[in-house]
């Protein structure tokens, strides 16, 4: 868009005084940004309204990506940076003696989701408004995001995310559109003209009411639509008889109970069992989600029965499963349709992605709740399965019923969500090459040899705006002056940069600008902890949830050892390392607790001890967000992704650190498998067992740890200090951890991954002493990392899955 200078700070200046009531002078720093954001919103108005009039025009196929978590991050910036005005802005600012920065910190960051699955939505949402194609998320206004993470005497806290405790700048709400979504009750079969008639009665009713968030387009005057759903009251606000009794809490039992189901945002990143409230949430979400789009689909005029050459809707992982059977609910029930052509609308319309093959995360309702809460949703849900067993009776395994039983949607009283998944969608795939075969080969293998057609594989990407030109302009900057700004509409283009990673003054460049990144992650590390961190030592940053598969405990092992190393001779040759760790741990996940502790716990031994002349540092930085993410990335020298090989579905924090010029130390895991086959074996450093060593482990049962402690004197020595005291707290603190590792046998295999791991390090230590060569990989590994540009991913999704393109 256009808008000088002069006419920006003019608006500005009106929207404090309408918008805030207040001055220049007088207003604080929250007027400013809510001036600002709200302005910017104006701007990006005119391009919203265009774009959704063009959408309709169009007769485009439409896209639906359903996904219970949104992690969007904070949004001026980049908006200001789609619109293409950040500069106008920032200079207009300067003027008014204010800065951007400064202004945009403010900001409160939508923190609705846990981790990759949430993200993932979030570049896709993206790339889809600049790629220009007609997608719309859909997902839940949750009124707290994922916890607060505080750090208290080295343990994870929890607290309320308050994120909409002032205003959302950029959400419209728009009551009008709401929609009913109907809990509980029973159903009345009733016969009339010759066809059954299903009646919904004695349910209870929920208001889903649409928020809309814009999604900039970059540089491209499209903006798409973010719809968030937030539950309310249907009328009935508070009760009176109750209220004028005095009873204030029953008063507004209802609306309390009701209200909840958009409350809280499940801060696991895995499955727990009868989490009614969890199932109310999916429910909701895709109730109101469907009913929306067959509404405003049948405003367009084309006959329901090409609904899904018109519509695609998209399942991120299987909590919005439910949107099969109400799909077909609406077909059958509400618009008359018999159940073979509501079936196959559904099935056509529907593709699904699977993110995991942890089975702790693959969703499983009970069959008892599922009947309580949504009668309807569980005849339909039995109808499918009944189907689908007699279609493999009829076909394939005709009196097998063991496989039947063992592929069948309903079974030990138990609805398997990935299995409806499969059977009412046309399409699931994997999110990186190993995970899609061995979902072929293995989780799913049944479901591949009677629908090989539905597989595919579309490996993860992630937004090179945001997690290049946006969090670290300094080098986008600096690649735009060596390679032309065309990377950053096609980011494949960054493989030009190649030609330069010979060049002394590009990589001295590129030196400084890490230098500087690094210095500016100090400078935060200062303020806020206290600590104080050498610039110049090896920033090694492993950033995710904690979980035990990915192996936080490994990284700390080798610390540990270092640290002995040191410990017994202090003149050791060590190239000075500050290890970096963030994420969050699940509140009820005990031994993931347990790992920030013994993280915390090993930092203060470490970072107060003077013998090793700081030549280590160990740091937990509280609160991983979206935030922080874009600090830490531009200041990273090492990656740390090393998973249980066959664990990290895809991993998408790699192809972050890749692009800010990281280098990888990696199992062949996820998608690390293919950054190392894009960037070549010299400018990554891969260790640990292969797919196939572990998977042979797992079915052989071939693994022993206590035989690896016994025979490798280091590793003895760190496990020991686990429990002997050497860390400065009681000594049974860490014999969780102990026995996950020595008697429950080491599940994940870091004791079996240990030795690699160690040697893998070590060329660490030695590859970073190599200036020249160690920037030479940083280049290479920044070149190849446009690959992983989500605009490639969803253009894969597009065509492939959607037929969008
Ligand atoms: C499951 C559940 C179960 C109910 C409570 C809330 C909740 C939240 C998340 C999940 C699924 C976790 C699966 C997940 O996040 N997978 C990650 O997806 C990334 C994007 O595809 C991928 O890069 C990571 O490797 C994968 O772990």
């Amino acid at each position: 868009m256009r808008v000088n200078k002069d006419q920006f700070i003019e608006d500005f200046v009106n929207k404090l005084v309408s918008k805030r009531g207040k001055k220049i002078k007088e207003a604080n720093l929250l007027d400013k940004y809510y001036a600002l954001a709200s302005l910017t919103r104006d701007y990006i108005a005119e391009y919203w309204v265009n774009t959704n009039e063009r959408y309709l025009k169009d007769n485009k196929k439409q896209i639906y990506y359903f996904s219970m978590e949104f992690l969007i991050g904070k949004l001026l910036i980049s908006n200001l940076m789609s619109l293409g005005i950040k500069e106008v802005c920032e200079d207009g600012l300067k003027d008014l003696g204010l800065d951007l920065n400064e202004i945009a910190e403010i900001e409160k960051e939508p923190g609705l989701g846990n981790g990759g699955l949430g993200r993932l939505a979030a570049c896709f949402s993206d790339s889809m408004a600049t790629l220009g194609i007609p997608g719309y998320g859909v997902g839940i206004r949750y009124k707290y995001g994922l916890f607060q993470q505080k750090i208290m005497e080295g343990y994870q806290e929890e607290f309320p995310d308050q994120w909409l405790k002032y205003e959302n700048a950029w959400e419209i709400k728009r009551p009008s559109e709401s929609v009913e979504v109907k809990f509980g009750g029973n159903v009345i079969i009733t016969q009339k003209d010759n066809r059954l008639k299903f009646v919904h009665e004695n349910y209870e009713s929920i208001l889903a009411v649409p928020y809309d968030i814009p999604i900039v387009g970059y540089k491209n005057n499209i903006v798409n639509t973010l719809r968030l759903l937030s539950a309310e009251v249907m009328d009935k606000e508070f009760d009176y008889y109750h209220f004028n009794k005095g009873e204030y809490t029953k008063a507004f039992e209802d609306k309390y109970n009701t209200e909840a189901i958009s409350y809280v945002l499940y801060p696991d990143d895995s499955y727990e069992k009868g989490k009614i409230l969890r199932l109310k949430q999916e429910y909701f979400l895709v109730s109101s989600g469907v009913q929306s789009i067959v509404e405003s689909f049948k405003k367009s005029g084309k006959h329901l029965k090409e609904f899904y050459k018109y519509v695609s809707i998209h399942i991120n992982d299987t909590h919005p499963a439910l949107a099969i059977p109400e799909l077909i609910r609406i077909l059958i029930d509400e618009e008359g349709f018999g159940w073979d052509e509501a079936w196959k609308i559904t099935k056509h319309t529907i593709s699904y992605t699977n993110h995991t093959i942890m089975a702790e995360a693959l969703e499983k309702w009970n069959v008892d709740m599922i009947k309580k809460f949504l009668p309807r949703i569980f005849m339909i849900i039995e109808e499918i399965n009944e189907r689908f067993c007699k279609e493999l009776w009829n076909t394939k395994y005709n009196g097998d019923f063991d496989k039947i039983s063992e592929m069948a949607i309903i079974a030990d009283n138990q609805i398997k969500m990935a299995h409806l998944a499969i059977v009412g969608s046309h399409s699931i795939n994997g999110v990186a090459k190993l995970h899609t075969e061995i979902l072929k080969r293995k989780e799913l293998k049944e479901f591949y040899n009677i629908y090989p057609e539905k597989f595919n594989n579309k490996t993860n990407g992630i937004s090179h705006r945001r997690w290049l030109l946006k969090c670290n302009p300094k080098l986008a900057s600096v690649i735009s002056e060596y390679i032309g700004p065309s990377w950053i509409d096609s980011p494949e283009s960054l493989m030009n940069l190649l030609e330069f990673k010979k060049d002394p003054c590009f990589k001295e460049k590129i030196y400084k600008i890490k230098q500087y990144n690094k210095n500016k992650f100090a400078n935060m590390v200062k303020e806020k902890y206290s600590i104080e961190i050498n610039p110049n030592s090896i920033f090694d940053i492993q950033a995710k949830r904690i979980h035990e598969y990915k192996r936080q405990v490994l990284n700390v092992f080798h610390i540990m050892h270092l640290y002995n190393k040191l410990l017994e001779n202090p003149n050791l040759d060590i190239y000075p390392r500050t290890f970096i760790f963030a994420g969050k741990a699940a509140p009820g996940y005990y031994i993931a607790k347990e790992t920030i502790k013994l993280i915390n716990s090993l930092g203060k031994k470490i970072n107060n001890d003077y013998r090793i002349k700081d030549k280590l540092k160990v740091l937990f930085i509280e609160d991983y967000n979206i935030t922080l993410a874009e600090l830490l990335m531009p200041a990273a020298d090492v990656s740390e992704q090393i998973s249980t090989t066959t664990k990290e579905a895809s991993g998408t924090g790699n192809m972050k650190f890749m692009m800010n010029g990281a280098i990888t130390i990696a199992t062949l895991d996820g998608a690390n498998i293919e950054i190392a086959n894009e960037v070549g074996e010299d400018n990554i450093i891969i260790f640990g067992l292969k797919a196939k060593e572990v998977l042979e482990i797992y079915k052989n049962n071939t693994h022993n740890s206590i035989d690896i402690y016994n025979e490798d004197i280091r590793l003895k020595t760190v496990m020991d200090e686990l429990i002997n005291g050497f860390l400065p707290v009681s000594m049974d603190e860490f014999k969780g951890i102990y026995d996950s590792l020595l008697k429950d046998n080491d599940k994940y295999l870091v004791l079996k991954d240990f030795c690699d791991y160690v040697r893998a390090q070590e060329k660490i230590d030695k590859l970073y002493r190599n200036k020249s060569k160690w920037l030479e990989m940083s280049v290479t590994n920044i070149a190849y990392s446009g690959k992983f540009s989500s605009d490639k991913t969803i253009e894969e999704y597009a065509k492939e899955i959607w037929g969008a393109l």
